[in-house]
This record gives structure tokens, sequence and C-alpha cells, in this order.
């Protein structure tokens, strides 16, 4: 008799609680790549390369510590396309008296799991995921009495508990938050490193060939292919980003330049959602970098919040509230997603160049994501579930847990308000001022209003003027209405008209 431990795409990690107490001389370790999961979503071929190739490196690594693992290929004749599927066959080979999984990422294949005892009639354990630092519970037991959630108050228990950039009982330096000094415009001159890249092995051209051959109607590049595929790969990015790019992170965390996606970002995202990195060793490798003088303390814990903070934070809403969560749409947006956000052929420069990226590169970073190609979907009222689809298309880093509460909670504030205080809605003087977009546009940022006025600027009232009822009342925004409603009533119809037309032209 022997247990059946199953290990998911993003749970590539060794100390997985699915494997402790693993018996390597009679359980089984099963692995698959399926069907079902490479196509809820048309996942971008990037990240499917990326996931199936560090599966399989995975797999090895495990043979080598003699783990008896039984991986499925995609292209397998006898693959069973589902996770249900595999573990059924998995059972109908081997003698298996119980299943061990660790708590997968997302509800619909928990949902799943819970079904597995009745129809396989043996014990199924799930454990907890034990590689976030919060768990579940303790989110939840957070929540309790709270009026509102606020993430910054979340971070600082998590820093306290697990003693992150602190000193004495209060935080080093005196100031939890830095983000005063954080989010320098982009200046001329920068001379941002490159970013990592790998030689591909002969599992990772196997598995691009595969995904050519498989998936050619997927969205995205698949090469040039050049993401961390093995946790040593991925310590080494880790070190690459602490080194080189850290110092400068907090200041230019929002700063957006033509031709360089990467700016100062770590790009661990992906190998940490995936398992190849964890959590407390990205703010524990800051946090050393700082007290070895490395970097400055705004960057250090800029980084650090992203991760012990925002992490955390949105995967304990995301548990909280779904499966509702998912339904979400409090403005009651139902305009479909343009075709340019796969295409990238619009004449709106940010727009452009970040769904190039994103096709590229399968990453664009955070500021392109909330304040580029979230915002217009925001002031454009696009269908949240599409916002959403989207999100989960294109990012090698996007696992519904993290991407719907950043989609439906911070960009579409489609929860009504429970995970951001109010909208990230914006016209387009930020994207100036944090970027060289605008200057190589077609449209004019300065300009309010007319045919080559920047859409930003008009759709940010009319967006305002058309959610009156469901925003005026939120203290964040009412200093917005009382400059609206300033305006002459001539200029309220030309943004109305404006907004109305331009919104019939991406159609
Ligand atoms: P960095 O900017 O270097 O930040 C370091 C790490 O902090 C990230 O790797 C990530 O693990 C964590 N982090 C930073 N911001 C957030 C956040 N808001 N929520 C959760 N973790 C955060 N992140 C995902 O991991 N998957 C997604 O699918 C995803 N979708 C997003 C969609 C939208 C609309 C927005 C606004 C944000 C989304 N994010 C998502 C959060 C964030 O944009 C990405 O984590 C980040 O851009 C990844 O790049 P990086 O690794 O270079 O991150
Ligand atoms: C994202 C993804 C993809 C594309 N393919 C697989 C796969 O073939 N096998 C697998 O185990 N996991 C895959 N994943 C990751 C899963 O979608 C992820 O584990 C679940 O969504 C739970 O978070
Ligand atoms: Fe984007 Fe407007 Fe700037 Fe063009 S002018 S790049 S549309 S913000």
């Amino acid at each position: 008799m022997s247990v059946l431990r199953l290990i998911l795409g993003d749970q590539l990690s060794h100390s997985i609680s699915s494997l402790e107490g693993c018996d390597i001389s009679k359980d089984i370790v099963l692995m698959s790549e399926v069907w079902d999961e490479a196509t809820y979503v048309k996942h971008h071929k990037k990240k499917i390369a990326f996931l199936f190739s560090a599966m399989r490196h995975f797999a090895k690594e495990l043979e080598q510590y003699n783990y008896k693992v039984e991986y499925t290929k995609l292209d397998d004749e006898n693959n069973a396309n589902s996770f249900r599927g595999e573990v059924n066959r998995a059972l109908k080979k081997n003698v298996i008296n119980r299943i061990i999984i660790t708590h997968p990422g997302e509800y619909r294949v928990l949902k799943d799991m819970l079904g597995w005892e009745k129809e396989f009639g043996i014990p199924v354990e799930i454990k907890a995921d034990t590689r976030f630092l919060s768990t579940l519970e303790n989110f939840a037991d957070w929540t309790v009495g709270r009026k509102q959630l606020r993430m910054e108050y979340f971070y600082r228990e998590i820093r306290k508990k697990y003693s992150i950039l602190m000193e004495d009982s209060g935080p080093v330096g005196g100031q939890w938050n830095y983000d005063a000094e954080n989010r320098k415009p982009p200046r001329d001159g920068l001379n941002i490193p490159s970013p990592y890249s790998n030689e591909i092995d002969d599992i990772t051209k196997d598995v691009i060939d595969l995904v050519k051959n498989i998936f050619p109607d997927h969205f995205g590049d698949l090469e040039p292919f050049y993401f961390a595929v093995t946790r040593d790969q991925a310590l080494q990015a880790l070190e690459l980003f602490v080194e080189k790019r850290l110092s400068h992170f907090g200041d230019y965390q929002d700063a957006m330049i033509e031709g360089e996606p990467w700016m100062y970002h770590s790009h661990i995202g992906f190998y940490l959602n995936c398992g190849l990195l964890l959590p407390l060793e990205c703010a524990m490798a800051a946090e050393n970098a700082y007290h070895q003088k490395k970097v400055p303390l705004n960057a250090a814990e800029g980084f650090i919040r992203q991760i012990i903070g925002w992490r955390e934070y949105v995967r304990g809403i995301y548990w909280l509230k779904m499966p509702e969560y998912a339904k979400e749409n409090f403005f009651d947006a139902k305009r479909d997603l343009p075709n340019f956000y796969w295409t990238a052929n619009t004449k709106m420069n940010c727009l452009r160049q970040s769904v190039m990226e994103t096709k590229e590169n399968a990453y664009a970073h955070h500021i392109q994501r909330l304040m580029v190609l979230g915002n217009f979907t925001l002031l454009a009222g696009i269908d949240p579930k599409q916002v959403n689809e989207w999100f989960l298309t294109v990012y090698a880093d996007a696992y519904e847990w993290v991407e719907l509460p950043n989609v439906s909670g911070m960009v579409l504030f489609a929860d009504g308000g429970y995970l951001a205080s109010k909208p990230y809605a914006a016209g387009g003087n930020y994207i100036d001022k944090m970027s060289d977009y605008c200057k190589k546009c077609s449209y004019k940022v300065k300009k309010k209003n007319g045919s080559d006025a920047c859409p930003f600027n008009y759709l940010y009232w009319d967006f305002l003027a058309r959610n009156r009822q469901k925003l005026q009342n939120n203290y964040r925004v009412g200093m917005m209405y009382k400059i609206y409603d300033r305006m002459d009533d001539n200029k309220k119809q030309t943004i109305s008209n404006d907004s109305q037309f331009f919104l019939e032209s991406i159609k």
C-alpha cells in the first residue's frame, strides 16, 4: 500500500507540504501536463513552455533524490487530460490507499478535488500550502471586526511576525513604509541592467517544439525563450536582481520607458508563483542586501512589502471571497475587450507598447498592468470577466488567486471597494509624468478634448460622470466631482461626445 502524492505545475518546491513524510521506497509522486490546465484559458505560449519545462526539470530533480515519479507529458498517448483523470489512471496502475495534495492555488481546482474522496473511495488529504507566510485561517481571523481591510496594516503584522526589517519593537528606520521616497519619474541616462537570461537545454527545446505544434493559435511569442526553469537558475535570477536592480527598485517602481520592459523590477513573479523561489527567501535576500549597505532602505522595504504584504494580502482576499469574487461587477461594465489587447494595433502609444511587450515576454511590470492596461479597461467600462480572462492568459506569473484580486479589486474596483479604497482611475497626465510614451504618441496628452486629445483625458471624466451614483460618496473621489461640477454644460457634453465617439471606434 502506498500514498499517491500529486504535485501541480505551481507546486515545484522541494519543501512542498505534499511531500512531507514521503516514503520514497513506495510512495508515488504524480506530475502531469494536462490539456485542461493548458487550455482553461488559452495561456501565452511562453507561459506553457516555461511551466512544462520547469515541471520536467523538477521531476528530474525528484528522481535524482530517488522519489518514484510518474510523469505524464502532454503528448503521451494515455494522457487523461485532467488532474482527476490522471489520478484515476495512477490509482488503476498502482496499489494506493491514500492521496495527499497541497492546497491548490485556484478555486476551480479545489472544488474538483473536494469530490475525489467520494469518486475514488480512499482518503484525500489536502494539506495547507506552507510556502505562504500567512495561513488562510490567520488571514480570515485578521479580517474579523475590521470595517475596512487595508494591506498596510496586514503587512505590518507579517513584518512583526517574521521579524523582517525590525529593530527593537519597531520598524527599521522608524517608518513602516517608504513610498513617499519612491516612484520617481524616469530620467535621461538611466543605465538599466540586462535581465536574467539562460541558454536553453534539451528539455526546454523539446517543450518549445511541443508548444509550437500543439498551441499555434495561443497568444504570444514563444521565442526567444530566456526564463529560468530550475530552482538553481531562479536563485541566480534573484541574485542578479538583488545585485543589479534592487537599489533602484523603489525610485523607479512606477517608471515606464519605451523599449525597456524590465526596468528595475525583479521579474521573479513567475518563479515565486510556481514554487521555484520562496517568498521568505526573496524578502530576506533584500533585507540582507540592506543590512550589508548594498541597497537603500526605501528600495528594500518597497520590494519586501510587495512580497510579504501585497502578495499575501491578495491571496487572503481571494480565498475569503471566492467563488463570489469572480462574479463581481460593481459598475455593471459590459463593453467587450477591444481587439487591440491582442494585436497592439492602436494609436495609443502607451497601450501599444504595453501590449507588444506583453506579447513578446509574457511579462509587463506592475505600473503598465495597473495604470496603462488596467486603467484603460476601467475607464472604458470593459466587462470584468473579459478583463480577467485577458490578464490570466497573457502573463507567465498569472494564476487566478493573484490575478483576480489585482484585476477585479485593484484595477476595476469591481468588488465595490473591498480591496482598494478607491478606483485607480487616472487621465493621461500620470502616464506622461511617469513615462516617455506620450512623446511618441499620435494623441496629445495635454489636450483634453477633440479627435487628437489623449483618450484617457476625456474617458476619465466620462467614467466619473457615468458612475456618479456609485462613487460620489467615496471620500477619496468626492473632490473630483467638485471639479467636474464646476465645468460648464458645454464642456461636459464635449466630454461625453468624445468618449462615445472613441468607444464606438474601438468596438
Ligand atoms: P516586482 O515589481 O519586482 O515585485 C516583486 C514581487 O512582489 C512580484 O514578483 C510579486 O510576487 C509581488 N507583487 C508585487 N505587486 C503585487 C501585487 N499587486 N499583488 C501580488 N503580488 C505582488 N502578479 C502576479 O503574480 N500574477 C498576476 O497574474 C498578476 N496580475 C496582475 C494584474 C494587474 C491588473 C495588476 C495591476 C497587477 C498584477 N499582478 C500580478 C501584480 C504585479 O503586477 C506583478 O506581481 C508584478 O508585475 C510581477 O513582476 P515582478 O516579478 O517584476 O514584480
Ligand atoms: C498553468 C498550468 C498549465 C498551463 N499547465 C499545467 C499542467 O499541465 N499541469 C499542472 O499540473 N499544472 C499546470 N498549470 C498550473 C495549474 O493551472 C495550477 O496548478 C492550478 O491552476 C492550481 O493553481
Ligand atoms: Fe497614452 Fe495618452 Fe500618452 Fe498617448 S498621450 S501615450 S494615449 S497617455
